[in-house]
């Protein structure tokens, strides 16, 4: 179109064409240019004002967009809520008007009737649907966070009772406490000042070490201390720890952990800081790890990998374990701190995964009511019958009877479980030397290795706190058991040059509770025998208990104490220390507060309100009647 055949039409039609009532009546002519200015101003602005209430009319009226659809759409608005309904082939705004009201009665009467219905229930059951409701809700709001741990539920936090404790009454005691919170200060001074970050201290060349076990996870001592510190009341320290979780302790790593390690010391630990401390950074660390823990399970039984690559989330089984088993005492040593994460995460998956264990191991025939330490996680059967309360069995034991009076007594099938297992140890396990040491044995096959390991020495400690239990009145008898464990232990250290215990000690060839081989006569800060005495302290309160814990504190700052902090040594009957130069996390997770308790009120983690998991991390009861949730999830 050229300017030329649009101006005629623009610029030249006549305006009382188009507008002719506002034309003067007596004008001669009808031309626009006989209009005066004020009177095409004055036209021009009732023009605009008519405009003005259309456009009004249509966009500015209230509910407008109802009115069109009312006016210009009825039917079609009516056909599209009947497609869903019973009537939908009727056509007619009259036969749809009906439709509609038949479908609001409908509506109305499927309300009333589920209205009645919830009357009818029992308060019981309206109040689980509630919480089924909000369980889901719960689960929906944590939404994609949760998987990183970073949007967690609220939970109000109560601390449990006896988190830090009085000083004893009695002042050798309360001296002697004293004295192992120095000796923990010197372990963490000396770990700070010459490994800070690293896994573990060499105390002797004062540098960091790391073991594989953790991967390139950093900080297991600063984890594995951290409860002790608050319990000794370090809180300096406790806090400076605190930030380094908060700042350093990274889990985004591409290596390979083991599963077990990394969960009683990392998750382990996190957890029990979180519980006595109530600082959100450890639980949101704790249930990062463990959701990052959660790919080992991924085998066709469901029994988790050994070793875990963090990154990938690929596992496998130590090359030396029976035919590519999982170990009994890593695979059934995850269920209290799995239990945790789920109570703390609202994420039940933490306990399926171990609850599934348990299903898998009592499908299986035992041999003699034993469970052998290896199982194969394709086949779910079990590898060579190798038994042992020590090494590769021990935790697993620990954590069935734990597991129950971490439930507040709920959990029967781990009861169960504990005290068959027990009887079974009894029978085919346990004996009496010839000069009437009580000991407990390895079983291979059906035959006895007449060998027991310090770890085992842990047994005592365990025994004592199921015997209260025990079912068929053998209250009295395990604790008589537990009392001689305790003694055959103490042997061990006694008969020794420098009165620490060996790695593992025998019962043959004219010898009793001494090592005879090489490799078993090196101490390397290890807990067990303490943990028995603890245990044994508490429940009997006689005096030889804290008697024994204080020699072995003795023989500790005599020949494994350093400038550096503490070291293992290799030979417990050599005449004076060989360094093996490592501080073990586990000497100020376990051997140090244990040691600290032994000296303590027994109010101080008491053991209604508090089990220790096999790093000796206390975690609370979970109670059953709710009136004493230390931490409400649900
Ligand atoms: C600790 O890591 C744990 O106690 C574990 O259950 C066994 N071994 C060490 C201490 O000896």
């Amino acid at each position: 179109h050229s300017t030329q055949t649009l101006s005629p039409l623009k610029g030249k039609m006549p305006v009382a064409t188009l507008l002719p009532f506002t034309a003067t009546p007596n004008r001669k002519s009808a031309s626009p240019t006989s209009f005066r200015l004020t009177e095409k101003f004055i036209l021009l602005l009732v023009f605009s004002a008519f405009i003005t209430l259309c456009f009004g009319a249509i966009f500015f009226l209230p509910d407008s967009s109802k009115l069109l659809s009312g006016v210009f759409f009825h039917s079609s608005a009516v056909e599209t809520n009947t497609h869903t309904g019973p009537d939908s082939s009727d056509a007619g705004s009259a036969g749809n008007d009906d439709r509609l009201l038949a479908k609001i009665k409908k509506d109305h009467e499927k309300a009333l009737l589920e209205a009645k219905d919830t009357l009818q229930k029992l308060p019981d059951v309206i109040q689980n649907d509630i919480l089924a409701d909000k369980a889901k809700v719960t689960k929906e709001s944590m939404g994609k966070g949760a998987k990183d741990g970073n949007n967690l539920p609220f939970i109000e936090y109560h601390r449990p009772p006896g988190a830090t404790g009085l000083e004893p009454q009695d002042p050798e005691t309360r001296e002697r406490r004293a004295k192992i919170k120095e000796m923990m200060k010197h372990a963490w001074d000396s770990y700070k000042q010459y490994a800070w970050g690293s896994n573990e201290l060499r105390p002797v060349s004062k540098h960091g070490h790391s073991s594989n076990l953790f991967g390139s996870i950093k900080g297991a001592t600063i984890v594995d201390a951290l409860d002790t510190l608050y319990i000794m009341e370090m809180f300096e320290e406790f806090d400076a720890a605190t930030d380094w979780v908060e700042k350093s302790l990274d889990f985004n790593v591409n290596a390979e952990v083991s599963v077990f390690e990394v969960n009683i010391r990392f998750v382990g630990g996190l957890l029990s800081a979180y519980y006595l401390s109530g600082k959100e950074v450890f639980r949101r660390k704790a249930v990062e790890l463990g959701e990052k823990l959660l790919p080992a399970f991924k085998t066709p039984t469901g029994i988790p990998w050994a070793l875990l690559n963090l990154k990938s989330g690929i596992g496998r089984n130590w090359p030396w374990a029976s035919g590519g088993s999982s170990i009994l005492a890593e695979y059934g040593t995850l269920h209290l701190e799995f239990m945790h994460l789920s109570r703390l995460s609202g994420n039940s998956e933490f306990a399926q995964k171990v609850m599934n264990i348990r299903k898998v191991l009592n499908r299986l025939e035992k041999p003699q009511g034993l469970y052998p330490n290896y199982l194969n996680p394709n086949s779910g059967q079990w590898g060579q019958h190798h038994v042992s309360v020590g090494g590769l069995g021990d935790s697993f034991y620990e954590y069935l009877l734990k597991a129950w009076l971490m439930s507040d007594k709920t959990d029967e099938e781990g009861k169960k479980m504990y005290y068959d297992a027990l009887q079974a140890i009894e029978t085919n396990l346990m004996r009496k030397s010839t000069n009437g040491l009580t000991y407990i044995a390895e079983w291979k096959g059906g035959l006895l290795e007449h060998k027991m390991g310090h770890l085992t020495c842990f047994a005592g400690g365990m025994i004592a706190l199921g015997a209260d239990g025990a079912p068929g009145d053998k209250t009295g008898h395990q604790m008589e058991q537990a009392a001689e464990i305790a003694r055959t232990c103490h042997e061990s250290y006694a008969r020794t040059t420098l009165k620490l215990g060996p790695e593992a000690f025998r019962f043959d060839g004219g010898v009793e509770a001494i090592a005879t081989r090489q490799n078993e006569k090196y101490f390397i800060l290890r807990p067990e025998v303490i943990e028995t005495y603890m245990y044994m302290w508490r429940f009997t309160h006689d005096p030889k208990y804290r008697e024994w814990g204080w020699e072995a504190v003795q023989a500790l700052e005599q020949h494994c104490r350093v400038d550096g902090g503490y070291s293992g040594i290799r030979d417990v009957y050599a005449s004076s220390p060989n360094y093996d130069d490592v501080q073990q996390s586990f000497y100020l997770a376990e051997t140090l507060k244990y040691l600290y308790l032994l000296f303590s009120e027994d109010d101080h983690l008491p053991f209604e309100h508090w089990v220790f998991n096999t790093e000796a991390h206390p975690l609370p009861v979970i109670r059953k009647d709710k009136t004493d949730r230390p931490n409400e999830v649900e």
